[in-house]
C-alpha cells in the first residue's frame, strides 16, 4: 500500500484537464480570511483551490453563499496605539445570530470582550462585539458564524496594542 499523493487525490477528484488552469487562479484568496492563509501548507492549500474550484463550477452562486470576512476593524494583525472599544467584522453574507459566536481572547486566553456579540443595527452581515479596556498586548479574535444560508465558517486573527 502506497500513501496518496497529490495526483492520486486529484485522480480521485477527477479534475477534467480543462479546468487546471482555474486552480492557478487565487479562488482561496477571496473565500478565505487572509490570515489563515499562511497558516495552511501547500497541500492544504491546493485542496482548498480544488474544493473552491469545483464549489464555484458546481453551482454558479454557492461559493459566495458562505460568510467570510470582508474586512475586519481592527484590521488583522494591526498594531494599534489606542485599545479599540470593539472589534467588528464585515462578512461577505447576512449571519443568522443565534448559531454564531464572536469572541477575543488575551495571550492567556482569557475572554477580554463583553459577551455582547451582536449584528450591526442596519446591516446582518456587520457582527460586532464590545471590549473591556484592553491593556497592552496581543489579542486573539475567534469568529465561527453560520449565514443565513445555513452555512458555517470560522476563523481568526490577532491584533496588538502597543506599550
Ligand atoms: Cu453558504
Amino acid at each position: 500500500m502506497t500513501r496518496p499523493t497529490r495526483e492520486t487525490a486529484a485522480a480521485t477528484l477527477s479534475v477534467p484537464l480543462w479546468a487546471v488552469p482555474l486552480l492557478a487562479i487565487p479562488w482561496p484568496a477571496a473565500l478565505l480570511p487572509a490570515t489563515l492563509l499562511p497558516a495552511l501548507g501547500g497541500w492544504r492549500r491546493l485542496t482548498l483551490a480544488l474544493f473552491a474550484a469545483f464549489a464555484l463550477l458546481a453551482s454558479p452562486g454557492a461559493a459566495t453563499a458562505h460568510a467570510f470576512p470582508q474586512r475586519t476593524m481592527p484590521p488583522a494583525g494591526s498594531r494599534l496605539v489606542n485599545p479599540p472599544p470593539r472589534v467588528a467584522i464585515l462578512f461577505t453574507e447576512a449571519l443568522e445570530p443565534r448559531f454564531s459566536s464572536l469572541k477575543v481572547f488575551d495571550a492567556f486566553g482569557h475572554r477580554v470582550d463583553r459577551g455582547d456579540a451582536h449584528l450591526g443595527p442596519h446591516n446582518a452581515r456587520r457582527y460586532i462585539v464590545d471590549l473591556q479596556p484592553l491593556p497592552p498586548g496581543t489579542y486573539n479574535v475567534v469568529w465561527h458564524v453560520t449565514s443565513v444560508d445555513t452555512h458555517q465558517t470560522q476563523g481568526h486573527f490577532q491584533f496588538s496594542v502597543a506599550r
